[in-house]
């Protein structure tokens, strides 16, 4: 274990979250106006909150609060003191911006330097971090972790695989970083070039940032022949290393418990559920000093376990993330939300409401393809109107359409229930 903290008691540990807790609930109150007002709408004040039994009398806190504070309304330290900001793309309009002052980072990297070493990376070894630098809270996440582990970073962030593949072979990488599709996509692109990739020097890869399921990491296991453990985490609340497998068990997601309090609450009534029942993970940061944040609805759907496992570590676990409650999509492990696409097409004047939204996974990457009817009363090409649409939602997405078509009003197919439905996700089919 990397902190003596992972094998606490139960109770011991239960003892640091209700202080922490309180903390802060109060750092929230004092300076965030946006928590103050919430806790007068639910008549309570940071009194009511005395430990971990009474998270639940606290106010939720959700992506569309993210975007009516930006960019900083929730932010709890003066400017001076945020030593760094990354951003995640939001439902619609701006991103969201979180901040992190240096314990912040320092919390974040040793949470990650913990993660690591749950995954079997060991101080002294190579890790080849190909998540993206940058905005993504991926890339420098696992670097700073790399570092604080006493392990050697090679930074090659995403993309350029041909180089990556180099990389690996030459320097010798005992660990990766990167997300479960790209880590396929890294081996079949090495066998199209004549490497066998279970000769890469790799033993883990540590994946996350987008659902996978089970066959998916059979397929890396086996063509990377490497373990390929599971890590979860998410902007709002630090980053990656919010939760992490451990090699010896593989089963299940120890949450840093001391640092961030989960919960699973019914995604429809906002109740607790029964303890190992599935339900949306709700999480509180324990010490985040710049941008606390109270009982976020991550939208994640998964389970809490609270079994003590064979690792020693007390930390509870939750199932693999593979299902949400909302509209986003993760493609090729850029978050875009449907409602973004929405936002573009209803601006197009040319382009009718009717248009899908098919994913596909080809190969081990993923494909996004638009159809839009134009107006009747369009009478230019289909090839620009095409164009502009891939444009705008490029610059909107941050991410590469595969195919764009425009097509004659009344081709797409009309719901007879009325409903709607836009996005057809043939992933998993
Ligand atoms: O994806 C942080 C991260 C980076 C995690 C690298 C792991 C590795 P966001 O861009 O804010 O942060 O996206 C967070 O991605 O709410 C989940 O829906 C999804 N997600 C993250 N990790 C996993 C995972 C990063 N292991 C959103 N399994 C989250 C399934 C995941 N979904």
């Amino acid at each position: 274990m990397y902190h003596e903290i992972e094998g606490a008691s139960r109770e011991r540990l239960e003892r640091i979250q209700s202080r922490r807790l309180r903390e802060t609930v109060e750092r929230a109150y004092e300076n965030v106006d946006f928590y103050r007002r919430k806790f007068s709408e639910k008549g309570i004040t940071p009194e009511d909150i005395e430990g971990v039994e009474d998270v639940s009398k606290l106010p939720f806190t959700t992506k569309e609060d993210f975007r009516d504070e930006y960019p900083d309304g929730l932010f709890a330290v003066d400017h001076e003191d945020v030593r760094r900001i990354h951003a995640s793309s939001g439902t619609t309009g701006k991103p969201k911006i979180v901040s992190y002052t240096d314990g912040d980072l320092q919390v974040w990297a040793e949470v990650m330097a913990r993660s690591l070493a749950a995954a079997g990376v060991e101080e002294g070894e190579t890790f080849q971090n190909a998540y993206g630098y940058g905005l993504f809270t991926g890339g420098l996440g696992f670097h700073d972790g790399i570092e604080e582990l006493g392990a050697t970073v090679i930074p090659t962030g995403g993309g350029n695989t041909a180089r990556q593949i180099e990389m690996l072979q030459d320097l010798e990488a005992d660990a990766m970083g990167c997300t479960p599709s790209y880590c396929l996509y890294l081996a079949e692109t090495a066998e199209e070039r004549g490497i066998d990739p279970r000769e890469l020097p790799l033993e883990t890869v540590v994946i996350g940032a987008e659902p996978f399921t089970d066959p998916m990491r059979d397929e890396i296991e086996r063509a990377l022949d490497v373990n390929a453990i599971d890590i979860y985490g998410l902007s709002e609340i630090i980053g990656p290393g919010v939760s992490v497998e451990c090699v010896e068990a593989q089963e299940g997601l120890h949450v840093w418990e001391d640092h961030f309090y989960p919960e699973i609450v019914d995604p429809e009534t906002g109740e607790p559920v029964d303890p190992g029942e599935e339900g949306e993970l709700v999480l509180t940061t324990l010490t985040k000093e710049a941008l606390p944040v109270l009982r976020y609805r991550t939208g994640d759907i998964t389970r809490l376990h609270g079994e003590t496992c064979d690792c020693g570590r007390t930390a509870r676990r939750m199932d693999n993330v593979t299902g949400r409650t909302d509209d986003l999509l993760i493609v090729r492990g850029v978050n875009v939300y449907a409602s973004q696409i929405e936002e573009v097409m209803v601006d197009l004047e040319d382009v009718a409401p009717h248009y899908r939204i098919d994913l596909y996974r080809e190969g081990s990457l993923d494909t996004m393809e638009i159809t839009a009817e134009h107006h009747e009363d369009y009478d230019g090409s289909n090839d620009d109107l095409e164009d502009l649409i891939e444009r705008r939602l490029e610059e909107r997405l941050n991410v590469t359409l595969d195919e764009v078509n425009v097509v004659g009003p009344g081709v797409i197919d009309r719901t007879e229930t009325g409903k709607v439905q836009r996005v057809f996700d043939h992933r998993e089919e």
